[in-house]
């Protein structure tokens, strides 16, 4: 089985019409788009998934705005398709990802307090097994 992560669109980039532009750079990138789904997460989904950082300041925050709307989650594969996304996305803070990412080309700071960066990809493949089974229950995972 080819490698699997797991993307999701945060709501900041489907509330401003960004959806189709980010699956054009996966796709563009060469990955399959393998499943997947608009949805509004859940602050259950969240604290699963945000799990290792429930005891941070800003998590509170964080789930407030994860759960503000509807966000798009998807299986992307393709071989080191993990390293590869977290490329693609760039680095956390949109001020200063790098353009031509796609934080820094799409996201910035909007004096929130939460770092509203537009996508989030599975940083290793654990996480991306762990993910793929909150967002996709059932899914094969494929790590
Ligand atoms: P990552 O998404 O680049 O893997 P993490 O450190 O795992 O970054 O943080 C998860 C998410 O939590 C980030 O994408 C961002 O939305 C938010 N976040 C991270 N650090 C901060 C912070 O210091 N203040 C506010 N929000 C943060
Ligand atoms: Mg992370």
């Amino acid at each position: 089985m080819v490698e699997r992560t797991l993307a999701l669109v945060k709501p900041d980039a489907y509330a401003r019409g960004l959806t189709g532009q980010i699956l054009a750079r996966i796709e563009a990138k060469g990955y399959k788009l393998v499943a997947l789904s608009v949805l509004t997460p859940t602050s259950e989904q969240l604290s699963e998934h945000y799990a290792e950082h429930a005891e941070k300041p800003f998590f509170g925050g964080l789930v407030q705005y994860m759960s503000s709307g509807p966000a798009v989650a998807i299986i992307v594969e393709g071989h080191r398709c993990i390293e590869g996304m977290r490329t693609l996305a760039g680095s956390t803070d949109p001020t200063t990802a790098a353009p031509g990412t796609i934080r820094g080309d799409f996201g910035r700071d909007w004096g929130t307090g939460t770092i509203e960066n537009i996508i989030h990809c599975s940083d290793s493949p654990a996480a991306a097994k762990r993910e793929i089974g909150i967002w996709f229950p059932g899914e094969n995972s494929g790590n």
